[in-house]
């Protein structure tokens, strides 16, 4: 009986610590990021990343396609920010860091795949001045 009491209050602290960093990383990285293209939808995954400002983002392709990355305004009135070209199976495109936005982008090989970028700004403490992030 003690002992079951003890796992459960384990469990508990593994879930509760589970949903503070699970749900906090999931919703902001600062580490480098990656995201997997696939052959089916969402096509980019996370079709939706937020990111840091400042931290590289790495697109895999491990599907057995050529894909792109390209930045919606490659195709309107601009600017370009980024466009991969053609990446090969098993290649991967990458972005040293974009400044704070939302950077919609696609495939031109395959106009249905969509996905997004979400740069958040820099992360300010209570007292005002820049906190360090990794
Ligand atoms: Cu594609």
């Amino acid at each position: 009986m003690v002992q079951q009491r003890k796992l459960l209050t384990t469990l508990l602290g593994f879930g509760i610590l589970f949903l503070i960093y699970g749900v906090g990383f999931g919703q902001m990285h600062s580490t480098p990021v990656s995201i997997h293209m696939e052959s089916w939808a969402p096509y980019y995954r996370p079709f939706e990343a937020t990111i840091q400002s400042g931290t590289p983002i790495h697109w895999n392709n491990p599907t057995a396609s050529s894909h792109t990355v390209r930045h919606d305004g490659c195709d309107k009135e601009g600017p370009c920010l980024f466009d991969s070209g053609a990446v090969p199976p098993n290649g991967s495109f990458s972005v040293p860091g974009l400044a704070p936005g939302r950077y919609p982008y696609h495939c031109e090989l395959h106009p249905i795949m969509r996905g997004q970028l979400v740069i958040a700004g820099p992360v300010e403490s209570k007292t005002g001045s820049a906190q360090m992030l990794n």
